[in-house]
């Protein structure tokens, strides 16, 4: 299986990208932060939860999120593998997901960073809160507490992966296509490899 960590701030580009990848590559896309806009829209009791974490820029606890991404990926019996968008997001969720994957046989293959500069994050995420109505994308302080919380809680990860040799940092500022090219690269490099 082909195991993938797509990983970097809020607003890097981890969304797009993935929506891209698992087109090319027919990878099964598990984003957290989708399925609790799912949750939220449907009014589920998880979705009430998750809001009163995501509306602050703060991330839902670790209990809650890693149990609710397995019990995604175990929808999938045999899939060609996942992508990971925006999970682990912890040091916690890192350990666990090694552990579930263990549990079915596999592994992460990579993990993926998409490099952003701060200004750069906090322009896309205030254009797409225009647009899209996201309450986390709207509010200035918001936004900055989310880029705190990044690298107060998400950033240690990559050491994670960095020691399993497994950590590509990748440039995440230019045309979304020519980022998408770097990050087939990497990918069909790895699968060269094995
Ligand atoms: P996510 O849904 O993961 O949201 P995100 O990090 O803001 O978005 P992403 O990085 O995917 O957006 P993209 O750059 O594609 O998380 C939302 C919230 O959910 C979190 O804050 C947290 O509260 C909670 N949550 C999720 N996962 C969790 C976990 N594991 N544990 C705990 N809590 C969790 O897009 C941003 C914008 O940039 C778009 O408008 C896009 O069009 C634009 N863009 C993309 N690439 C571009 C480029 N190259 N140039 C210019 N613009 C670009």
């Amino acid at each position: 299986m082909l195991n993938i960590v797509l990983f970097g701030p809020p607003g890097s580009g981890k969304g797009t990208q993935a929506a891209k990848l698992v087109e090319k590559y027919s990878l099964i896309h598990l984003s957290t932060g989708d399925i609790f806009r799912a949750n939220i829209k449907g009014e589920t009791e998880l979705g009430t939860l998750a809001k009163s974490y995501m509306d602050k820029g703060q991330l839902v606890p670790d209990e809650v999120t890693i149990g609710m991404l397995q019990s995604e990926a175990d929808k999938y019996e045999a899939p060609k593998g996942f992508i990971f968008d925006g999970f682990p997001r912890t040091m916690d969720q890192a350990v666990a997901l090694d552990q579930y994957l263990s549990g079915r046989a596999t592994s992460i293959s990579m993990m993926l960073s998409l490099e952003v500069d701060e200004e750069e994050l906090k322009k896309r995420l205030l254009l797409r809160g225009k647009d899209s109505g996201r309450a986390d994308d709207q509010n200035p302080e918001v936004i900055q507490n989310r880029i705190d919380v990044y690298h107060r809680d998400t950033a240690p990860a990559k050491a994670y992966y960095s020691a399993q040799n497994k950590y590509c940092g990748i440039n995440g500022v230019g045309a979304i296509e020519d980022i998408f090219n770097l990050l087939c690269t990497e990918i069909d490099r790895f699968a060269a490899a094995v």
